[in-house]
């Protein structure tokens, strides 16, 4: 029995030698010391050995076992280290490499030429006011001194839902309900920026949809001199301080008088170019005086207070600013065209 015990170790420590993976080892450990293995095997003829034979044989069964342990033991130690070798290589993180960029999204150009205005006027004491794009009839045109059948309403092809109800066609209609809001009170310091809606087909110059800023003023003694040094600032703090402003007659149902103006064309700085078609002068804004009908629709006596408005539209300011060709690039969500106003 000493010599099958002898062998058996000799055959276990032999193939341990050459033992690929832990798995294999598992196996040989189950084969040789597991329950039903090898040396379990041998032991069990110890019934049939005499009592002097039987603590000998006792003690080289537990020096077989013990052996066969410390190699697997030793095997075991190898394999693992050779795992976690394996996984600190392969798990390696470079850290000197450059991080992987974030895809951060941007301020839409025509939102940042929006809040950049809203700051300018801010400053000068106005609040922004929003509001509805599905408007009424009446804060749409009636309040605006645009009666029904009012030749103006020709000039602007509307979405209508109802006959009372359509998408507004400027944000004055914003201008209307703050001063309703105000009930009589002044001053009224205000600009409204927003989507408006024209049945125009679309082009280079056009779109169905566009964005407007409006502004308002309401109190005692307002005066178009006031109007003209309000426009001043805002082009200077907007386009730089050697820039100018000109005034130009014009005709608006809700202003009286009414006048369109011009600011230094940025380009050739008055000189005369081919983007002002050598005018020296670039058209921004419309404003005005409020009609004293206006005033009345508002809540106010046009006896007692004026105001003054004015009204632009963002998509040109944009397009003068950043030399785009054609208003369709606002609205196609081209991330190429986007973000290079990421940085500017
Ligand atoms: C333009 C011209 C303008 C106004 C808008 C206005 C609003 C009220 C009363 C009187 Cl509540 N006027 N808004 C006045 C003059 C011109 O817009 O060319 N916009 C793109």
């Amino acid at each position: 029995m000493k010599e099958r015990l002898e062998a058996l170790r000799s055959e276990a420590l032999d193939k341990l030698q050459t033992v690929a993976d832990a798995v294999a080892l598992n196996d040989l450990r189950v084969h040789y010391l597991g329950k039903k293995g090898q040396l379990t095997e041998i032991l069990r003829g110890m019934g049939s050995l005499s009592a002097e034979e039987r603590p000998i044989i006792g003690q080289v069964g537990n020096e077989v076992r013990a052996a066969i342990e410390a190699v697997i033991a030793e095997k075991q130690t190898g394999f693992e280290q050779a795992e976690t070798a394996r996984r600190l290589q392969a798990e390696t993180i470079d850290v000197t490499l450059p991080g992987k960029a974030v895809g951060a999204g941007a301020i839409h150009p025509l939102n940042k030429i929006v809040e950049e205005i809203e700051d300018i006027f801010i400053g000068m004491g106005y609040t922004v006011a929003e509001g509805p794009e599905v408007e009424t009839d009446f804060f749409n045109f009636e309040a605006l001194n645009l009666p029904k059948n009012h030749p103006a309403r020709d000039m602007q092809d509307s979405f209508y839902i109802t006959d009372e109800i359509l998408l507004r066609t400027q944000t004055s209609p914003v201008q209307i309900r703050t001063m309703k809001a105000a009930n009589g009170r002044t001053p009224v310091k205000v600009i409204c920026p927003g989507k408006v809606y024209r049945r125009d087909d679309d082009d280079a110059t056009h779109s169905f949809m566009f964005h407007q800023i409006e502004g308002l003023v309401i109190g005692p003694n307002i005066r178009m001199s006031d109007l003209k040094g309000t426009l001043l600032q805002f082009v200077q703090e907007m386009y730089g301080p050697q820039m100018q402003i000109r005034l130009r007659p014009s005709f608006f149902p809700f202003t009286e008088p009414s006048a369109e103006v011009d600011v230094t064309c940025a380009q050739c700085g008055g000189s005369g170019c081919r983007m002002c078609k050598h005018t020296g002068w670039i058209e921004i804004l419309g404003c005005g005086m409020v009609h004293p009908k206006v005033l009345e629709y508002g809540g106010y006596d046009p006896n007692e207070v004026t105001g003054f408005a004015f009204g632009m539209g963002v998509e040109r300011i944009a397009l003068l600013k950043y030399g785009i060709d054609d208003i369709r690039h606002f609205y196609a969500n081209d991330t190429k065209f986007l973000s290079q106003f990421a940085k500017i």
